[in-house]
């Protein structure tokens, strides 16, 4: 038996849950083919999901193609969910990437592609709607080829596409097919197929190709070392289930697994993805992916038995660029945050803070605010009042700074001594602690309880904004050993605790990097205007107006309009809202703004 875990990925609307079910009832997995429209899909099952009709949370279904089982994720669109993609795409072993043959190569079309290209994922172009009016197959696989990949060879063509009965027709082959399986499956070049996953042209097709250009894993090597990562936890009813990719050996039901959170857990059930439901079993093996119950401590990213090299990823997409401060009657406080923080624990990338008796979460726009919102009253009975979404900033270290405090020295009321130095690194390391003064000179556990502190304080930018990169170094440590008066019982007062250094770390940290200096960062976003040709001169003065950077023009939008005109530059994303309103009005309401997140920058004062 083998296994391929196969994503679904796109733009928004671009037909990836519909396909999902066109899959499924090809390979008689359901009877019908259900409708995003009707609310009825394998994947879309939740609430909020069904009355948007839009996809919110990956999810997983299982296929028979030829031999192998294909367990496919069918990923949210939506920008704001992106941290959804993410974590599908570090349990992936290929991925259909899907787009419109009516809209073409959409801005997240080419971020999704360019995240599948790092990690060298193989990945079969799918050009879906060809059934639509103004399909334009051709069209799109050329800006494919142009935008999205040189390495990319269309395998089909389509007739009379634009109408109900467009079909695909295999282009003959040349002898290239066999060089572009074996492309494809180390993700060096890409096959393009056509189809609708309406009238389901093109999906045996696109079944069959599966099997030819994407990599499927054995089974086999169940008898191997375990080794499985954690890539998604949900609560069904209050119950904790943790999503886990087994890459290599079994997990079954009543094993001690531990994470690393300080404590073993038993598996207390587990159950596999199987044709269209999650079904009982007692193991998982290679290759499967297991929903697995009891692990109460399980975060997402960690690893289940032997990490692998890699297992320490970084996200492939930016951190959200918004925030907004959530409010609830004063006694539903402590609920709220409850609530957060779990919600938080689902989905990383969201960051819950709390200053005070201020709560504040990161956002990437504002569906995603709206969904966080009915999550809140309809599984947590809280009422939440969001305030304005604002921009997300982060601190960037500029210097080095130096703090020291000396247990009993200076009002230190902490048993213990901590010096930490701060230095800048290039945007994007990400945080590195290290020792400078002698490892054994304290318990291990001390130096962690400072270390954990210290990213901790980092991430959650309890001294201002979130400081995402810098190298911290440990120079000084000392603690007070275990000690009691003569025929007494430990005593706290006399000997140092993890709370002694957990308690003095944000104080030392705070004045190193008050030395370091810091500038804060805002969000700056790419974008791509397409508007009629007789308004650029206006549109470009409007984007100036608003901080942004018009970097190049040109004519044509995705399919190459008569008449239509493209403005593509930089914009900082706090000013994103007022672009997209006051767009309509000087485009007599025919541009079309779309914005991705680019990297963070300095503030610049725009007086
Ligand atoms: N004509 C036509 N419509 C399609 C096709 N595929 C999907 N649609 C329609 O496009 C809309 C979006 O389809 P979905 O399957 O929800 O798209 P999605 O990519 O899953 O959307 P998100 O998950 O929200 O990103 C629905 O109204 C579908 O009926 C197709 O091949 N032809
Ligand atoms: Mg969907």
């Amino acid at each position: 038996m083998s296994y391929l875990n196969l994503g679904i990925v796109a733009h928004v609307d671009a037909g990836k849950t519909s396909l999902t079910e066109r899959l499924l009832h090809h390979a008689g997995v359901i009877d019908r083919p259900g409708s995003v429209d009707r609310g009825d899909t394998t994947t879309d099952t939740l609430a909020l999901e069904r009355e948007r009709g839009i996809t919110i949370r990956a999810s997983v279904a299982s296929f028979p193609a030829g031999d192998v089982t294909v367990n496919v994720l069918d990923t949210p669109g939506h920008p704001d969910f992106i941290a959804e993609v993410d974590r599908s795409l570090a349990v992936l072993d290929g991925a259909v990437l899907v787009l419109s043959a009516v809209e073409g190569v959409q801005a997240q079309t080419l971020v999704l592609m360019r995240a599948l290209q790092r990690l060298r994922l193989p990945v079969i172009v799918f050009v879906n709607k060809i059934d639509r009016r103004g399909a334009r197959p051709d069209v799109v696989a050329d800006a494919v080829a142009r935008r999205l990949s040189p390495d990319v060879l269309p395998v089909q063509r389509v007739v009379a596409a634009g109408t109900p009965s467009a079909r695909v027709v295999p282009l003959p082959d040349d002898g290239l097919r066999a060089w572009l399986a074996c492309e494809s499956r180390r993700g060096t070049a890409h096959p393009v197929l056509f189809g609708s996953a309406v009238t389901g042209a093109g999906v045996p097709e696109l079944t069959a190709a599966l099997g030819s250009y994407l990599p499927a894993v054995d089974a086999g090597k169940s008898a191997d070392a375990r080794s499985g990562v954690v890539f998604a936890i949900d609560r069904e009813g209050r119950r904790k289930r943790s999503f886990v990719r087994m890459r290599s050996g079994a997990l079954r039901v009543r094993d001690k697994i531990d994470l690393g959170h300080g404590r073993a857990e038993r598996v207390t059930g587990l159950s596999v993805a199987h044709r269209g439901s999650l079904d009982p079993r007692d193991t998982a093996a290679a290759g499967q992916i297991a929903v697995v119950h009891g692990l109460s401590t399980a975060r997402v990213g960690d690893v289940v038995g032997r990490a692998l090299p890699g297992d320490e990823r970084a996200s492939q997409f930016p951190p959200p660029s918004y925030e907004t401060v959530v409010g609830v009657a004063p006694g539903d406080r402590g609920r709220l945050y409850a609530a957060l923080t779990e919600l938080a624990e689902q989905d990383p990338l969201i960051r819950v803070r709390r200053r005070g008796e201020e709560i504040t979460v990161s956002l990437y726009g504002e569906v995603q605010r709206e969904v966080l919102a009915a999550v809140l009253q309809r599984e947590y009975a809280v009422d939440a009042r969001f305030g304005e979404v604002r921009t997300a900033r982060q601190e960037r270290i500029v210097g080095t700074g130096h703090a020291v405090e000396v247990k009993k020295q200076d009002g230190n009321e902490f048993l213990a001594t901590i010096g930490l130095r701060v230095e800048p690194v290039r945007p994007g390391s990400g945080v590195t602690f290290e020792l400078e003064c002698e490892r054994g000179s304290m318990p291990p556990a001390f130096f962690d309880a400072v270390e954990d502190t210290v990213r901790r304080e980092l991430a959650r930018g309890s001294l201002r904004w979130p400081i995402p990169d810098a190298r911290v170094v440990m120079t000084h440590s000392g603690y007070a050993p275990r000690q009691s008066h003569m025929h007494q019982k430990f005593n706290k007062a006399m000997s140092s605790t993890g709370a002694d250094f957990r308690g003095l770390t944000p104080r030392v940290l705070a004045a190193a990097v008050r030395r370091a200096g810091t500038l804060v960062c805002e969000p700056v976003h790419r974008f791509v205007i397409e508007m009629p040709d007789d308004v650029v001169g206006s549109v470009t003065s409007l984007v100036g107006r608003l901080g942004g950077v018009p970097m190049e023009s040109g004519v044509g939008g995705s399919g190459g309009g008569v008449g239509v005109a493209v403005v593509r530059g930089e914009i900082p994303a706090g000013s994103v809202a007022a672009l997209q309103r006051d767009l309509p009005g000087l485009t007599h309401g025919e541009g079309v703004c779309q914005t991705v997140h680019d990297r963070f920058e300095p503030v610049v004062d725009r007086g």
